[in-house]
Parts: structure tokens; C-alpha cells; sequence
């Protein structure tokens, strides 16, 4: 373990706008995945088994559902003083604005830095689906006598018009970064692919807080966009931590293979639903080496009274009525499936109750609603669109509490 002093801001502010309407009343890091978790819970599993424990959660838009949720799930336990999560919103420390942006959310909580004057500073998104043990990604920053050191990943070249885009050579040392570049450069040696910014950053602390200082003088609020462009002009040494192959899942005999997964639209949250489904699926959530903690849900298991149940998982507290057909599904907590109900590759959130005879498929249905008897979802995209959400892959999203308002009492 490193013996480097390090606190973490991680970034849970974001809209999510490509995950609407999932995001219309909660931030992005608050939206649930798989069967029991939302995915916040995955950057803060990664720290806390990272032995980082000093984390600030810095929040903003829609925040009051992520603010629930961390404080069910994430309260301090007497036994361990020295670990927390603190959520910080926007207090106007720094001014008379809310967090303009990344690097400005940090500015803004710059009086922490100083407070606990660590060796570094690690800040993280909040919006992947991974598993990853930070203290190699700072071993190598250390190794590299890094200033920054950027988590990155090769992506498959049409999609990286949506990540920070790094050229770097065999060491990792960065030469170019490019925010959201309309044109993203291929990877020489993986031409199909560009090697891009997972959005996790390991900072010396001084030369974060000068770089924050420099961006706060220029009017600049965003890592991506100014502050790692400004520092790489200046002639500091940034290096790009390559999370595909230098991370070596040493949480064996539940790991053999990285896995990161960004879920930022509704096509690409619903397919990494399918890595947690299967015989051994490509993302495990079961490792006793590595939880992946979420809230301390105490309800009882799931019941099924009959039907057929094929690859699928089921929250606590649900129960599913005979004569059921259920696939390839996620099914959350204290939801009801009722008898003759259809459901394949689907899936439902908590407080849900499909009524008899209903048929969905490919549909995900957020929190708290009653889908109505012999309703059909997912079998017709033109019907669907008149009433919900359909995404360009077909997904048919039913908002939270659209169709009526279902509690298990
Ligand atoms: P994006 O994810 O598009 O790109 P951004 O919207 O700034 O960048 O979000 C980054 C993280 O910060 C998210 O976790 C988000 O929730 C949070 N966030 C956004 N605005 C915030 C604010 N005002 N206050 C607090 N938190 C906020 C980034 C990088 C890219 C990289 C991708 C990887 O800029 O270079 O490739 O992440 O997904």
C-alpha cells in the first residue's frame, strides 16, 4: 500500500443528459444499475477497497435523490473514524456562482486541499461501471515521478468524438490532449480504436492547486477542456495510466479481466446490463475481494411462486406470480410481476408492479410504476414513441412514476 497521503474529490454533478429521462429527477451517478446498486457505488467501492478513504462527493444538479442514497449507503461507521464520505454542494465559497464545471467544483473546495494538505489528490468521475484498484494507477504515477497522471483506455474510434482524446508514447508520457475532438487521432498500433480519458485523474497537489489557481485567473472551470491542455503547454509531465493493460486484476480467483464500461446513453447502459447476466458474466458484481457496496437494503430475499425464470436477476423483496415468463431481465427490489406477465430483456426498477397478461420486451422501467393489465411495451417502436421514450437502439424507457405510483405495502 502506498504510504502517500491522498484524498479523493469525485465528481457526481453531472446532468446526464443522453441518459434522459433517467436522469430527469436524479443526477447521472444516482441512476440504479444491475440488480441492487447505482452507479456511484462503483467509483466509491473502487476507493474505499482502494484504502482511499477520505472522500469528497462533490454534488450538484438534481442532487437530493444521490444525497439519500449516499447517506443510506454510505454513513459512517463508528467503528472506522478515519473513513468517509462527505457530499459537498455548491456553498458559493469561492464566489457568488455554482460549480461552473469540474475543475471549478474543485477550485471552489480548494480550502479541503489545504486543510488536509495531502501528498496527492485523486478526482474521479462518477459515471463508470468498473473495478479498479487505484493504487496501481498511483504506483505507476509515482514510478513515472508524474505530475498528472490520466486514467485512459483504447475506444473504439466512433465513439471517442465523446471522451478527452491523449497521444501518448511506450512510457505513457502524454504529448497531446484533445477534449471531445470532432476528428479523434487513431492509436497508431489500433488504428480502429482512440486512446481515451476515462475522466480519472491523479494530481500532485501542488500542482493542482497552481493549476486551479492559473485556470481561476483565466476564467477557465473544466479539467478536460482547459486545465490538463494548460498544464501540458506548460511543460509538466503528464502520463496516461493505461487502464487495459497496465491493470493487473489482482483480485483473483473472481477477476481474470479488466472491465470499465461507460453507460453515459440509454443504448449503452442498457447493453453493459447484459455483462452482469449469463452463466460467468463479464462483470461479476460477487467478489468477496472487491464488494461493491450499495444500501443496506434489510428486506427479505426474492419469492417466485412458479413460472419460468431464465438468466435474470431479482432485487430484494420482489415477488413473481406464477405463470410468468421472465429472460434475460433485471428485476430491483420490492417489485411485483403478476400472473401471465411477459418479460425479455427488460429491465425493472424498484417499486414496480407489472400487472397480468402485460408483454415487454427490450423496455427498462424506472422507479414506482404500475404497468396496467395486458399492456404490451417493446412490440411496437412507433406505438412506444407516442407514449415513451425510445432510444436509437430500440430501448423503450417508461419514466419513473409515468404510468401510476406502486409501493409495496
Ligand atoms: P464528460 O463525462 O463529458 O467527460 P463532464 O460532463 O465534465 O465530462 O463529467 C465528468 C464528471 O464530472 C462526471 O462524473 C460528472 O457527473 C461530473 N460533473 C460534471 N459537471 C460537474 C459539476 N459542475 N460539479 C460537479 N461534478 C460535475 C469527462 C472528461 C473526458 C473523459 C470522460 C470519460 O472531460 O476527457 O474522456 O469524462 O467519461
Amino acid at each position: 500500500m502506498s504510504a502517500d497521503r491522498i484524498i479523493a474529490f469525485v465528481m457526481a454533478g453531472g446532468q446526464g443528459s443522453r441518459l434522459q429521462p433517467l436522469t430527469s429527477a436524479r443526477s447521472k451517478p444516482s441512476v440504479p444499475f444491475g440488480s441492487r446498486y447505482r452507479i456511484v457505488d462503483f467509483v466509491l467501492s473502487n476507493l474505499i477497497n482502494s484504502q482511499i478513504r477520505t472522500i469528497y462527493l462533490l454534488v450538484q444538479y438534481k442532487s437530493q435523490s444521490l444525497i439519500e442514497h449516499v447517506r443510506k449507503a454510505w454513513t459512517i461507521s463508528p467503528l472506522l473514524q478515519d473513513q468517509f464520505v462527505t457530499v459537498v454542494p455548491p456553498q458559493m465559497r469561492a464566489g457568488s456562482s455554482w460549480f461552473q464545471g469540474t475543475a471549478d467544483a474543485v477550485h471552489q473546495n480548494i480550502n479541503l486541499l489545504e486543510e488536509h494538505a495531502p501528498d496527492l489528490v485523486v478526482v474521479f468521475g462518477a459515471d463508470h461501471i468498473y473495478r479498479m484498484d487505484i493504487r496501481q494507477m498511483v504506483n505507476f504515477h509515482r514510478e513515472r515521478e508524474a505530475d498528472v497522471t490520466i486514467a485512459a483506455l483504447p475506444v473504439p474510434l466512433e465513439d471517442a468524438k465523446g471522451f478527452g482524446v491523449i497521444v501518448a508514447d511506450g512510457s505513457g508520457r502524454i504529448s497531446a490532449f484533445q477534449e471531445k475532438p470532432a476528428d479523434p487521432r487513431p492509436m497508431p498500433n489500433n488504428p480502429d480504436c482512440a486512446f481515451a480519458s476515462m475522466g480519472n485523474y491523479v494530481f500532485d497537489t501542488k500542482v493542482l492547486l497552481d493549476a486551479l489557481h492559473d485556470s481561476q485567473q483565466a476564467g477557465e472551470t473544466d479539467f478536460g477542456q482547459h486545465v490538463l491542455p494548460r498544464l501540458l503547454t506548460s511543460g509538466k509531465r503528464l502520463f496516461s495510466y493505461d487502464f487495459a493493460t497496465n491493470e493487473i486484476p489482482n483480485i483473483k480467483p473472481y477477476e481474470t479481466r479488466v472491465y470499465w464500461r461507460d453507460v453515459g446513453g440509454i443504448d449503452a447502459y442498457f447493453n453493459a446490463h447484459k455483462d452482469v447476466l449469463g452463466a460467468e458474466p463479464v462483470f461479476d458484481a460477487f467478489n468477496p475481494e472487491w464488494p461493491i457496496y450499495s444500501s443496506n437494503y434489510q428486506g427479505p430475499v426474492a419469492r417466485v411462486l412458479g413460472g419460468q425464470v431464465n438468466n435474470s436477476l431479482l432485487g430484494a423483496a420482489t415477488v413473481i406470480h406464477d405463470n410468468t415468463r421472465i429472460s434475460n431481465s433485471i428485476i430491483r427490489r420490492e417489485t411485483v410481476i403478476e400472473e401471465d406477465v411477459e418479460l425479455e430483456d427488460c429491465i425493472i426498477m424498484d417499486y414496480v408492479r407489472v400487472c397480468r397478461g402485460a408483454r415487454l420486451r427490450r423496455v427498462i422501467v424506472d422507479r414506482h410504476n404500475i404497468i396496467e393489465p395486458g399492456t404490451l411495451i417493446g412490440h411496437d417502436p412507433d406505438a412506444d414513441r407516442q407514449r415513451f421514450h425510445v432510444s436509437p437502439g430500440g430501448v423503450t424507457v417508461v419514466p419513473s412514476g409515468l404510468v401510476g405510483f406502486f409501493a409495496r405495502d
